[in-house]
């Protein structure tokens, strides 16, 4: 499953194609959204909405039929809800990303959409442990929802957003730092000769390669399933474990 935590219905489509692009024979695309929540995801606010939107989502789904859940936005919203969730293995772009990326280069750049959204991804650097790494993070503040229409121009914009960063970073391979990016990164790629990670691919590709070892989400301790209790108001009927 591949889920897309903001509510644009064709940035959903988009990542979609872009998961089943690298998807391989024996693996079946389910690309989803939340029925709740921002359209696009742009800063701490979008964020903590769209975090709702995921685990109320993840709750909704049938947990058995999903071998593994992409996270498909740039800020990894409730990614340690959906691990709690789950028995799967659970992925974010952001993480996903930043480990392919730390596999083919010694250093990588991000270059994402709007500046605001520079600072979620410079917390995911440090919570994931890629400071080493990571060598910028640079914004462009293309609009996310601007990237479902992104013709030439847009690629232009980007293309220079991301030999600037090469440069200016000494680094050697550039993570795209919004999954609306994806259908981008083919072409960026081939143009800068260096590794440019889209991480909705990175996540699927992982998530098979998890799948294929056997390994599952730890339920030990710290992605134990949420504790029963009583959740009050809209979030009623979202309390675990499900209800019949
Ligand atoms: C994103 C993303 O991937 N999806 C979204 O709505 N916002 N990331 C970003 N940096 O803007």
């Amino acid at each position: 499953m591949v889920l897309n935590p903001n509510t644009s219905h064709g940035m959903t489509a988009s990542i979609g194609r872009a998961a089943q692009a690298v998807a391989g024979p024996a693996t079946e695309i389910l690309a989803v959204q939340p029925e709740f929540g921002p359209v696009s995801i742009e800063g701490f606010y979008d964020e903590a909405i769209a975090a709702a939107g995921v685990a109320a989502r993840v709750r909704a789904s049938d947990a058995q039929d999903i071998q593994g859940l992409a996270l498909a936005c740039f800020g990894d919203p409730g990614l340690d809800a959906a691990r709690e969730a789950l028995t799967c293995p659970v992925l974010g772009i952001a993480e996903a990303a930043f480990h392919a990326a730390s596999m083919v280069s010694s250093g990588f750049s991000i270059v994402t959409t709007m500046t605001r959204t520079c600072v979620i991804a410079e917390h995911l650097v440090v919570k994931y442990g890629f400071e080493r790494q990571c060598r910028g993070i640079h914004g462009t503040d293309v609009p996310v929802l601007a990237l479902e229409a992104a013709g030439n121009g847009l690629q232009a914009q980007l293309f220079a957003a991301c030999q600037e960063a090469l440069e200016k970073d000494r680094s050697d391979a550039i993570v795209l730092g919004c999954a609306g990016m994806a259908p981008l990164c083919e072409a960026l790629q081939q143009r800068l000769g260096v590794p440019v990670i889209d991480g909705v691919a990175a996540a699927v590709k992982l998530l098979e390669a998890l799948h294929g070892l056997g390994l599952k989400t730890s339920k030990r301790c710290n992605y134990a399933r949420p504790l029963e209790k009583t959740y009050l108001g809209w979030a009623a009927p979202l309390g675990w474990p499900r209800r019949a």
